[in-house]
C-alpha cells in the first residue's frame, strides 16, 4: 500500500520530456517542475488512476493496419472534469510512444513513464471542479498485453495471428487493468465514462465495439471505418473492440430496455468457426427476458456477443460480451449477460469489491436454471460443496490473486442466496431491482449493499449477508427456515 500514498513525478527533467511542438528549436529547458498526482488509492492496484479526475468521454480514432499483429495507431480525445483542483494530470498508459499531447487544442509538454505506466503533464492552468477540458493524445506503435501470473490471462490488446483458413484478428480483454495497454485512460472502475470508438480496418475486415454502430464508411485502399457510440458510462475494462473477418447476425430487437425500450440484438461470429458454436447464442433473447425480470430493465441499448478463437476467460464487455469458442455455452452467456447490470452498469468503487460483480453474475446462473424448470437446490448444494473444498475468506479481497477466485464467484453467490432464503421471491426480486436503481450513480461497495439490505429487507437479511461477507470460515448452507 505505500505506492498508493503519493506518486511524485519529475517533469521536464531531461531526455524523457518531449514537447508536442517539434517545429520550435529545443529551448533551454525550464527549471525542473515537480508536479504531483495522487492515484485513486485502490487497495489492490494502488497506483491506478488519478484521485479527483473524472473522465466523462473518450473519443477514439483507431487504425488497425495489420490485424493479428500488435500494431496500433490512433488518437484519443478525453473530455475531463475534476472533483478537486488538479495542477497535474496523470493518465494510465502502458502503450507505445506518445507523439503529441494537446490541452484544449494547444500542445503541452508531457512525460511518458513506461515503467510506471503513466502519461503525465501540467495543464496551462489547474483543472478545477466544474471546468471541462479536452485532452488529445496521439500515439503509434506496438501495444501489448500486461502479463501477470496472478490473473487468469495477460490482459489488454490481444493479437491473434492468422492460422490456417483464419485471418489475423485483434480484440480487447482488459479486466481489470488492460485498457491502459493500448489507450491513455483513468483506468479504474470508479470512473466510468462514455465512448465513441472509430476503428479503421483493411479490406475484408469488420470492426465491432461497445455501443451502437453509428456508421460504416469507406476508407483508403478498400478499408472501412466503423463508428460505435457507447452512450451510457461504462468502466474502462468493459470497452470491447474487435477486429476480425466477422459474419454479423442481426436478431429481432427485444423490448427489455428502460421503459420497455427495444434493445438492438447483434452477434459477431468469426468466419470459419464450427457452426455449433452458434447454438448457445440462440438463447440470448430468452436470457435477456429472464434476467431483466429479476434485475430490472437492461441498462444498454444493444446487446450481443463477439466470439473469439483463443482459449481464454469470457468477459462481460459492455453491450457485446467477448465469448471464446470454448466458452460458448448458455451458462457462461447467462453469467456475462448478468454482468451487464453488475459490473458494467453498476461499477466497483475498489477492486477488492469484485465479488459484487462475480457473486451476482454467478447467482444469475441459478435464476436461469430455475427459469428452465429446475428447482435450484442442486445448484446451491453444488456451490456449497465446491466452496467447502476450497480455502475460504471474507468476501472483500485483499490480494490480486483473490480477485477471481472461488470465494468471489461461489461464496459471493451463496451470500446472495443467504439473503434470499430470509424472504420470499417477490421481495427478493424487488430487492435485486432496487439495488440496481439505488446505486446507479455511484460506484458500489459491500458496505453499501449491507446498508441497503438492512433498509430494504430488515435485520435478518442484513445479519445473514454480514455473516457471509465477513466470517473467516464458511457459514452453514443457507436454507429456508
Ligand atoms: N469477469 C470475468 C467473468 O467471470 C472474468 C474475467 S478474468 C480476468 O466472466
Amino acid at each position: 500500500g505505500t505506492v498508493g500514498a503519493l506518486l511524485v513525478f519529475a517533469l521536464l527533467t531531461g531526455a524523457q520530456a518531449r514537447t508536442g511542438a517539434p517545429q520550435t528549436a529545443v529551448p533551454t529547458l525550464p527549471p525542473p517542475t515537480i508536479i504531483t498526482a495522487q492515484p485513486i488509492g485502490d487497495t489492490i492496484y494502488p497506483a491506478l488512476g488519478q484521485a479527483g479526475l473524472d473522465v466523462l468521454n473518450y473519443d477514439l480514432d483507431l487504425f488497425v493496419d495489420r490485424p493479428g499483429t500488435s500494431e496500433l495507431r490512433g488518437t484519443a480525445v478525453l473530455t475531463l472534469t475534476a472533483t478537486q483542483p488538479l495542477p497535474a494530470l496523470s493518465l494510465d498508459f502502458l502503450g507505445p510512444q506518445v507523439l503529441e499531447v494537446l490541452w484544449n487544442g494547444l500542445s503541452v509538454p508531457y512525460r511518458q513513464d513506461q515503467m510506471a505506466g503513466k502519461l503525465t503533464f501540467n495543464p496551462p492552468q489547474p483543472l478545477l471542479p466544474g471546468m471541462r477540458a479536452e485532452v488529445t493524445v496521439r500515439f503509434a506503435g506496438r501495444v501489448g498485453v500486461r502479463p501477470d501470473p496472478d490473473l487468469p490471462l495477460d490482459v489488454g490488446w490481444q493479437a491473434v495471428p492468422a492460422q490456417g483458413e483464419r485471418v489475423g484478428a485483434n480484440f480487447t480483454l482488459s479486466e481489470p487493468d488492460g485498457t491502459r495497454t493500448f489507450l491513455p485512460v483513468n483506468d479504474h472502475p470508479s470512473d466510468p465514462a462514455t465512448f465513441t470508438t472509430r476503428v479503421t480496418v483493411p479490406a475484408g475486415y469488420t470492426a465491432a465495439a461497445s455501443g451502437m454502430q453509428q456508421s460504416e464508411v469507406a476508407a483508403p485502399n478498400g478499408g472501412r471505418t466503423f463508428t460505435f457510440v457507447q452512450a451510457e458510462p461504462i468502466p474502462t475494462y468493459a470497452l470491447a473492440i474487435h477486429v476480425n473477418r466477422f459474419e454479423r447476425l442481426d436478431s429481432p430487437a427485444i423490448p427489455v430496455g428502460v421503459g420497455g425500450a427495444a434493445v438492438i440484438r447483434r452477434d459477431y461470429f468469426p468466419v470459419g468457426i464450427p457452426v455449433e458454436t452458434r447454438d448457445a447464442y440462440a438463447s440470448t433473447n430468452e436470457i435477456l427476458g429472464v434476467l431483466s425480470d429479476w434485475f430490472g430493465p437492461f441498462p444498454f441499448s444493444a446487446y450481443g456477443s463477439a466470439i473469439v478463437t483463443p482459449r481464454i476467460p469470457a468477459l462481460e464487455t459492455a453491450t457485446l460480451s467477448t465469448m471464446p469458442v470454448t466458452s460458448s455455452s448458455v451458462c457462461v452467456l447467462v453469467h456475462e449477460t448478468a454482468h451487464q447490470w453488475f459490473g458494467d452498469r453498476l461499477t466497483l468503487a475498489d477492486w477488492s469489491e469484485v465479488w459484487l460483480n462475480e457473486g451476482f453474475a454467478t447467482y444469475a446462473e441459478l435464476l436461469w436454471a430455475q427459469s428452465q424448470g429446475e428447482n435450484g437446490d442442486e445448484v446451491v448444494r453444488g456451490w456449497y460443496a465446491r466452496a467447502s473444498r476450497t480455502a475460504t475468506r471474507p468476501l472483500i479481497a485483499t490480494t490480486e490473486r483473490q480477485l477471481f477466485d472461488t470465494t468471489a464467484y461461489i461464496r459471493g453467490a451463496l451470500a446472495l442466496h443467504a439473503v434470499r432464503v430470509t424472504v420470499n421471491d417477490a421481495a427478493f426480486k424487488t430487492y435485486l431491482r432496487g439495488w440496481v436503481v439505488e446505486v446507479a450513480d455511484r460506484p458500489v461497495t459491500t458496505a453499501d449493499l449491507l446498508a441497503y439490505t438492512r433498509t430494504r429487507l430488515g435485520e435478518r437479511a442484513w445479519a445473514a449477508l454480514r455473516l457471509w461477507a465477513e466470517s473467516p470460515a464458511l457459514p452453514p448452507l443457507p436454507a429456508k427456515p
